[in-house]
């Protein structure tokens, strides 16, 4: 047995730059570069091996720097959902806050189900020096640190105590990666001593190592099962998820639906299954969702799920779904996933799943009437959405206009971004989706702060795309740090900012429930009320971007907002327009709810009117069951 003497973070980055993973024949780069912020806990560790490899092996696994540790993770994220969780990107932080803010990054990759490998690192093994700087001590509890803060929020979860263990924690993560039923964050702690530390590995850790990607055929009961509980049905609707374009399943989600006559939703992370003029596409599900879907939904006997979780923006917090009787197929890769709603669950791929239900049901199909009712309900949502992109309502244009600019003006594969706000909801509704990569709204844990880091990993994923990335005032003050990273990386992103001074979705909420939209817009405190509803706080996002080094423009109407998106097509780096709209436009209703607890008892009497319309909805709410 050959073996090289090299550091723990050297064989890491070694180990790394040899993963691949493969799917249908094709193989993929699992790990295709490593983002990183220094300090004391990983410099002289794992960033010392990514510059070692950066001078002698350049390529093997490039080093990218970012201005936020959560916003790395978010990076990375973006990039894995782009790539259909077939590649990642590593993450590499110092101790303590560098580590802790990738927490949040953490529970979105998992919530969402992709795969991102995260490499904090923690205090002394030997804790000869404790307590270093940044280290949290627990009194009675000595193994801890604030690492241990990943555990919930990772699917994997390890830290290396002794250089030994290494191997063991990196295959471990690479399984997690590469499987589509368990996937989500990785996180491997690296205590900063053990990473400098050399040892002699057996070379055969180097080599290079494929991880296939399965396709999981469902078994025939369950398929029997499915198609009898199908052909038993009258109304079915399917419901598309994120797990039908993370399979590649869109094609056969198309044969299946054309081949049974079956109309198809499509949840946030499935949008764009179906391109949005199939004729049995009838739209987005939900409480984000068209009337089209959601009177279909009202009335399903039967609900196939194919790779959705049911989220409760999904069922409309359990009353979308409202027929006596309904019965749910769910088709998912996660066994999770598949039992929810007391579904018959076929436990497999979203494309081998779609094939042996079609086969199953050969020769049955809908009633031609119900493919009309269908057909007919999502021509009515059609020119719902185009009135509300062509409201031309002054001095203001409403935020429906602008997507339907955005969506004029972008090609079919040019990507939007999107994740916190009234613009998932409304994207979710609006958005006419012709391509299944072309949206991208992070709706898992919809997470402010996540579109412009997400937007920079999506396109480092697909350079032959133009990514738009929309985002609200309050998301782009929480987090636009990276648009340095954009300009610093020549990363061409083109951000939509949306500028409605404050948080219209939770004012809109806030308002709905009886709190008056208490705290949700940017304006100064009032030296006669003592409170927040003085003037808008006049913050200049424009100047603030051309401050980090974008093309920045201000279009005050449509016809200036197209020209701008127009123009920067081109441009070779970021740019930023920013329109401002009338939040008191919402986009059409859904005609559906939201579980949203209202105070049982309150001296305001609004919110006394809201709890009285929450009893009512809340009486309609299902358990499935
Ligand atoms: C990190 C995080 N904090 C809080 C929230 C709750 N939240 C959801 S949307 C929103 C306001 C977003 O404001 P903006 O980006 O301006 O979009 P708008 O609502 O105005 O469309 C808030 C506070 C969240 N989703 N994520
Ligand atoms: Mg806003």
């Amino acid at each position: 047995m050959t073996t090289t003497r090299l550091t723990v973070g050297q064989a890491v980055v070694r180990f790394l730059a040899a993963q691949t993973s493969e799917r249908d024949g094709a193989e993929h780069r699992l790990i295709e570069g490593c983002f990183g912020i220094f300090g004391h806990g990983n410099l002289a560790g794992l960033g010392q091996a990514l510059l070692e490899a950066e001078l002698c092996q350049p390529g093997a696994l490039p080093y990218h720097q970012a201005r936020n540790e959560q916003a790395m993770v978010h990076i990375a994220s973006g990039f894995a959902r782009m790539r259909n969780r077939m590649s990642t990107l590593a993450c590499t932080s110092s101790v303590g806050p560098g580590a802790t803010n990738m927490v949040t990054g953490a529970a979105l990759a998992t919530v969402n189900r992709l795969p991102v490998l995260l490499l904090p690192s923690d205090v002394f093994a030997t804790r000869v020096a404790d307590p270093v700087l940044q280290q949290l001590e627990r009194f009675g509890d000595r193994d801890m640190s604030v690492n241990d803060a990943f555990r919930p929020v990772s699917r994997f979860f390890d830290r290396v105590q002794r250089a030994e263990q290494l191997p063991d924690a990196l295959l471990g993560a690479m399984r997690v990666l590469t499987d589509p039923a368990d996937t989500g964050a990785a996180t491997i702690c690296l205590p900063q001593d053990v990473q400098t530390e050399a040892r002699d590995w057996p070379d055969e850790l180097f080599e290079p190592r494929v991880w296939h990607v399965a396709r999981p055929v469902p078994d025939p009961a369950a398929i029997t099962r499915a198609a009898e509980t199908l052909r038993s049905a009258r109304r079915p609707l399917l419901v598309a998820g994120g797990g039908v374009i993370y399979s590649e399943a869109t094609g056969a989600l198309r044969r299946f639906a054309e081949l049974t006559g079956i109309p198809v939703a499509e949840t946030q992370a499935g949008k764009g299954s179906l391109t949005y003029d199939h004729p049995q596409a009838v739209g987005a599900v939900g409480v984000t969702g068209a009337t089209a879907a959601n009177a279909l939904a009202r009335a399903a006997d039967v609900v196939i799920g194919v790779g959705t979780r049911w989220s409760d923006f999904t069922t409309a917090s359990r009353t979308a779904f409202a027929a006596d009787g309904v019965r749910f197929v769910n088709c998912n890769i996660a066994a999770f996933d598949a039992a929810k709603h007391s579904g018959v669950a076929v436990v497999a791929d979203a494309r081998s799943a779609l094939e042996g239900l079609g086969q199953a049901l050969e020769g049955w199909s809908v009633d031609p009437s119900y493919r009309a009712e269908a057909l007919a309900l999502s021509t009515a949502w059609d020119r719902i959405v185009e009135h509300a992109y062509s409201l031309g309502n002054a001095p203001l244009p409403a935020q429906s206009e602008v997507i339907g600019a955005v969506n004029a003006v972008s090609g079919p594969r040019d990507v939007i971004v999107c994740a916190a706000g009234s613009l998932p909801g409304d994207l979710h509704k609006l958005w006419r989706t012709r391509d299944p990569k072309a949206y991208h709204v992070e709706y898992g844990y919809s997470c402010m702060g996540y579109e412009i880091a997400g937007g920079l990993g999506v396109k480092m994923a697909a350079p032959d795309r133009d990514v738009i990335v929309l985002v609200g005032d309050g998301s782009y003050l929480m987090m636009a740090q990276e648009l340095v990273t954009a300009v610093q990386e020549g990363v061409k992103v083109t951000v939509v900012l949306v500028q409605n001074h404050g948080f219209a979705s939770i004012g809109s909420l806030s308002d709905s429930v009886g709190s008056e939209r208490f705290g949700t817009s940017l304006r100064f405190r009032n030296p006669a009320t003592g409170r927040l509803d003085g003037d808008v706080v006049p913050v200049d996002l424009v100047a603030n971007a051309a401050s980090l080094g974008l093309v920045a423009v201000r279009a005050t109407t449509v016809g200036e907002l197209t020209d701008a998106l127009v123009a920067a097509r081109a441009e070779t780096g970021p740019v930023l327009v920013q329109i401002e709209t009338d939040p008191s436009l919402e986009a059409p209703s859904s005609g559906s709810w939201w579980d949203v607890p209202v105070a049982e008892v309150s001296e305001l009497p609004p919110t006394e009117r809201a709890r009285t319309a929450y009893d009512a909805a809340k009486a309609h709410q299902r358990r499935y069951w």
